[in-house]
């Protein structure tokens, strides 16, 4: 299995998310990924690459332009509201939210930042943007390198920040760009004329729903911790089906905190039903692990074996097969639990 391995991802390092009216450590941190990589080096699974330069026309084809140019700009920015700011991590206080304006990009840049986000606890940094730009070029590298003729059937983005939770134009939920958006986008161009990208991450996978929702040629399938108690709490409902010529092309499959394996993996079958009926070219797997029982924000209760069932029933549907990296936050975990999944898919 190839690894397009994200070697900035650590220049994103944020702080302090906002918790119950106080900053606490973040939990997506950069050790999440080296417990990855030990774990894969451990067992010899995958051979790492380098990214590419990042395709900007491309990203700017899954996001928005003007998202795009504040996400590369707002470090720069909050510089020059006060040098001092270098010290600190940027998080939004205010944001646009039903009656007011959302086509205007105001000047002010707290005001940016809430036009562009979605929660308190994603944190940018000096390096998220350069950490954002080369996870989006492992995610697109790894669906170009599985649609190429006589190349590996299976490729990996293992990157950070994850990129499940942001959408077109908004980052949120520790995420920035959508690296399983843009690596469904890459292999439509790639030719692959219909796409699924199955999200087992915790939390349902709002941004890649929200930048599919109207598309027909994107199966969009998350199975996720019941949006009425778990985040992202305001979309993931299990009526939400897609709109236009995206209807019938997006399956929440929510599931209450507490669910074990048995039941999450009836769910997993359903949604992988889902997907050969849909008659996908190809796969895209948002992989969060944060369903494991140890998970510190999460209430799910698989265990690391199951990761390794978990890989062989995603290989059943004999797809090429793009993984990236989303959430999973009992760190010390993070890394057997990954290399279990691409070991039982036969990485
Ligand atoms: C990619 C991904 O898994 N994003 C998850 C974002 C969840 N953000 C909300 C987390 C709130 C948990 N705060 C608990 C802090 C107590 N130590
Ligand atoms: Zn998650």
């Amino acid at each position: 299995m190839l690894i397009f391995h994200n070697p900035v991802h650590d220049q994103h390092a944020g702080r302090q998310e906002m918790f119950r009216g106080k900053l606490v450590p973040c939990h997506e941190t950069p050790a999440r990924l080296e417990y990855v990589m030990d774990a894969l080096r451990q067992r010899g699974i995958g051979e790492l690459r380098a990214p590419s330069a990042p395709d900007m026309e491309l990203v700017k084809r899954v996001h928005t332009p003007r998202y795009v140019d504040f996400l590369a700009r707002a470090w720069q920015d909050w510089l020059a509201l006060d040098p001092t700011n270098a010290e600190l991590d940027i998080l939004p206080s205010v944001w646009p939210v039903r009656g007011f304006r959302h086509d205007i990009e105001p000047t002010n840049f707290a005001a940016r930042l809430g036009l562009f986000s979605f929660d308190s606890g994603c944190p940018i940094t000096a390096g998220t943007w350069t950490a954002a730009t080369a996870g989006a070029a492992c995610a697109i590298d790894a669906a170009r390198a599985v649609t190429g003729t006589g190349g590996p059937r299976v490729a990996m983005a293992l990157t950070r920040p994850p990129g499940h939770h942001a959408g077109a134009d908004f980052f949120g939920g520790y995420c920035f760009l959508n690296n399983a958006a843009l690596a469904a986008q890459a292999l439509r161009d790639a030719g692959a004329a219909r796409v699924a990208i199955l999200d087992v991450d915790y939390h349902h996978g709002n941004g890649t729903q929200s930048i599919f929702y109207e598309r027909g040629d994107v199966l969009t399938v998350s199975v996720h911790g019941d949006p009425t108690t778990e985040y992202p709490f305001f979309l993931g409902y299990a009526d939400e089906a897609g709109e236009g010529a995206g209807f019938g092309a997006n399956l929440n499959l929510p599931l209450p905190a507490g669910t074990d394996f048995a039941t999450w993996t009836q769910a997993l079958q359903q949604g992988l039903s889902a997907i050969a009926a849909f008659k996908a070219d190809a796969l895209v797997i948002a992989l969060g692990v944060d369903t494991y029982e140890g998970d510190p924000i999460s209430k799910f209760k698989l265990k690391s074996a199951h990761y390794l069932e978990v890989g062989r029933a995603l290989a059943s549907l004999g797809l090429p097969t793009v993984f990236t990296m989303e959430g999973g936050y009992a760190v010390a975990d993070v890394g057997v639990n990954v290399a279990n999944v691409l070991e039982g898919f036969g990485g």
